[in-house]
């Protein structure tokens, strides 16, 4: 896939000399920076779990997020969704009416961290809360589960502080591994899909949730196995 800059030289060289041609260099170069504005508030979300990470870590003895995966929406897909929900295709539209072009995905190693990490993220005062989807409580028809959380958080700029708004994923290891694979199945251009295809993913992903749930009740034994042997020591 094309870069920004590679998109907009391309759009530059194919230009047919209309009156335009200042307006869209300068629409351009906004765009761009309208971009790294994005780029921006995405490091402060990602500071923001690095440093509960951290904390948690410290205080917990274990890592309660497994990775973490950024992404600023490509231009095509910026376009592609302008059109088809028939926004009005200028910057400010696009800032007003798309909540997905910054995304920050939060692979979280077991469920409740899921939670644990966006109720102490939320808490901070300088996140507002815009839109929250719990795919976990309700998992799509397709068996998707993840906790969609669309927030805005101030970046300091030179010339002052700024609104922007980025969507953050949360979701577990197993929980991620269903999403991925099955947004590589249904993407793929050569792919198709039979209902009985859909049911065998949608079993898949139940059996992902149960997994989930095997899992955190295997953390929370070993955890009272572990504060039980800690006692007898003691005792
Ligand atoms: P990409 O490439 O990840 O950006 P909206 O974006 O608000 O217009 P919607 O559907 O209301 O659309 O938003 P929702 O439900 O919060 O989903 C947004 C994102 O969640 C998607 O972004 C996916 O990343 C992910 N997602 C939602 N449903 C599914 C699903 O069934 N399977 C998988 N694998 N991912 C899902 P994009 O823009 O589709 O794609």
């Amino acid at each position: 896939m094309k870069s920004t800059a590679e998109i907009i030289e391309k759009q530059i060289s194919q230009w047919e000399g209309d009156d335009s041609m200042e307006d869209f260099i300068g629409n351009s170069q906004k765009f761009v920076k309208l971009m790294s504005y994005y780029k921006c508030a995405i490091m402060e979300v990602e500071t923001k779990f690095k440093v509960l990470s951290e904390e948690y870590s410290h205080y917990h003895d274990r890592n309660p997020i497994n990775n973490i995966q950024s992404r600023i929406k490509h231009p095509y897909s910026i376009m592609d969704k302008m059109e088809k929900k028939e926004y009005p295709k200028s910057l400010e539209s696009i800032e007003e009416n798309l909540d997905d072009i910054a995304g920050v995905r939060v692979i979280c190693s077991f469920p409740t961290d899921v939670y644990t990490l966006a109720e102490a993220f939320l808490k901070q005062d300088d996140i507002t809360l815009i839109r929250k989807k719990d795919y976990i409580a309700n998992p799509k028809s397709n068996g998707y589960r993840s906790l969609h959380l669309i927030v805005s958080i101030p970046i300091f700029l030179s010339e002052g502080k700024r609104q922007m708004k980025v969507e953050v994923q949360l979701r577990s290891i197993a929980m991620d591994f269903w999403a991925s694979l099955e947004h590589q199945m249904k993407y793929k251009k050569d792919h198709y899909f039979t209902k009985e295809m859909e049911e065998e993913l949608y079993q898949c992903a139940k059996i992902s949730a149960a997994l989930d749930e095997r899992m955190d009740r295997l953390r929370i034994s070993s955890m009272g196995e572990r504060s039980r042997r800690e006692k007898t020591i003691i005792e």
